[in-house]
């Protein structure tokens, strides 16, 4: 072989493999289609059903970006996939295997997509490993002040590094091969391996913690209900446990579990609104209806972030450990995690609902639930209005979504009074708890239980370009 074309073999090689990993084959022509959901249009891919994520990841580091593992997805399809194409901006993928067997794929970061080069056809199901290591994605976010996804807080003189999720809405794309969209949620088993000294949490139920070897600790959870990829928390820190009495607000009475995570050195008072936790998912769940998870918490972070609804285990920062931020939270675990979204832009039926649920504490808590929805409709006043449906990214979390969003199941409410109106948010949840809700789905279901004028003074609220009159 002479000089220059080994040389040229061996750049072509090279470049292959900085292009499309390691044991991977050039990019196929066939393509997969996404989702096609009206906000984030490439997100995900069309009949692909994840039913399970078995998640084994090793954080030897604290406090920064690295992360590794593999992770082994359950799919199925529910039409037929010319390939398998996942969400992934993360760490470099080292191999892929496709039912046991090594699988070519094509990682291509800069579009944010993992195709593994199989085909799968509705009614078969397959078991699809991925091994990762290096360095995690970044998924920068206009509207939020943060990177959302794997969130690395570096050490400081005071405080050990740390790390969380904070995904919504595709974060969870920065660490993990997914389909990252909320109309494909899934059940999800959680292995972490944090050193010594460290506690790992995750949504669902711990069930194992081991010690690994050199010196670190293997923290097991099984999160048994499906929830959709941004819900999943995930966080390592030098935190303590502290568990609380279980709360019988489960399906058919059963205990959920209580349990929060408190990083130490925190600011007095820090801890003061979880103690209320009980009392919030005893109010919630009367009107709502069983708690959908089998455990339910928080977990606090330090940065000054916005709070996030992270299924069984709620992500609190330091600023926002207030009760009406845990009640919100809290309900979205009935209303995002449980009723998961069909399309980004229907995502006042998660903050509306859970704004809403703010009224519901303060009322039980006996204060006056008509100047709290005067102090909404004032506010809803002097921003920008809009229909409830969102039409851009920006519009996502703005005042629409969360205080007209309230203000629209007031106007539900204030026509068909309590009962009817705790009837119908508990048939909201059991009827779709497992197919993805959009607003016309809520409009339905208004009108199949309470008749005409409920659903036509809900109309009013989500499609009126201009601000309704205030429900009384
Ligand atoms: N869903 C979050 C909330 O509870 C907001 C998100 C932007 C982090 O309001």
């Amino acid at each position: 072989m002479s000089r220059p074309s080994f040389c040229a073999s061996l750049c072509a090689a090279l470049l292959s493999v900085l292009l499309v990993g390691a044991g991977a084959q050039p990019a196929s022509p066939v393509t997969a289609q996404s989702i096609g959901d009206s906000i984030y249009p490439r997100l995900g891919q069309a009949g692909l059903d994840v039913r399970h994520y078995a998640l084994d990841l090793n954080v030897d580091r604290p406090g920064t970006s690295e992360l590794s593992g593999v992770v082994t997805l359950t799919v199925g399809a529910t039409r037929p996939l010319p390939l398998l194409s996942l969400d992934f901006l993360g760490p470099a993928v080292a191999a892929v295997t496709w039912n046991g067997q090594p699988a070519p794929y094509r990682q291509d970061r800069a579009a944010g997509k993992l195709s593994i080069q199989r085909s799968l056809r509705p009614g078969e199901q397959a078991t699809v490993t991925v091994r990762f290591a290096g360095t995690v994605g970044r998924r920068p976010d206009p509207e939020l002040p943060l990177d959302v996804g794997w969130q690395a807080v570096a050490a400081d003189g005071k405080r050990p590094g740390a790390n969380f999720t904070l995904s919504e809405p595709d974060g969870t794309r920065t660490f993990l091969p997914v389909n990252d969209h909320p109309s494909d949620p899934a059940t999800f088993t959680t292995r972490v391996t944090v050193p010594a000294g460290y506690v790992a949490a995750a949504s669902g139920v711990q069930v194992l913690a081991q010690a690994a070897p050199g010196g670190g600790q293997t923290f097991t959870f099984e999160q048994a209900q499906p929830i959709p990829t941004y819900a999943l928390a995930l966080h390592v820190n030098r935190f303590e446990r502290q568990d609380s009495p279980a709360v019988p607000v489960g399906v058919g009475g059963a205990a959920v579990a209580r349990r929060d995570y408190f990083p130490s050195d925190l600011p007095d008072g820090t801890r003061d609104a979880y103690t209320r936790t009980g009392e919030v998912l005893t109010v919630l769940s009367g009107w709502f209806g069983p708690f959908p998870f089998g455990a339910y918490g928080s977990a606090v972070v330090t940065p000054g972030i916005p709070a996030l609804e992270t299924a069984t285990l709620s992500t609190m920062p330091v600023r926002a450990s207030n009760v009406r931020v845990l009640v919100h939270e809290t309900a979205h675990q009935w209303f995002g995690d449980r009723v998961v979204l069909g399309d980004w832009a229907d995502v006042w039926l998660n903050e509306g609902f859970a704004t809403y649920a703010e009224l519901l504490w303060a009322q039980a808590q006996g204060e006056d639930g008509a100047a709290i929805v005067r102090g909404w409709y004032d506010r809803a006043g002097r921003s920008p209005t809009r229909p409830l449906v969102a039409a851009s990214e920006r519009q996502l979390f703005d005042t629409t979504s969360y205080i007209r969003g309230a203000l629209a199941l007031q106007a539900v409410r204030v026509t068909v009074g309590d009962a009817a109106f705790q009837a119908y948010l508990r048939g909201w949840v059991a009827a779709f708890s497992d197919r993805p809700a959009r607003t016309a789905d809520l409009l339905a279901h208004t009108r199949r239980q309470l008749g005409a004028d409920a659903e036509a003074a809900l109309r009013l609220w989500t499609e009126s370009p201009t601000l309704p009159p205030l429900p009384e």
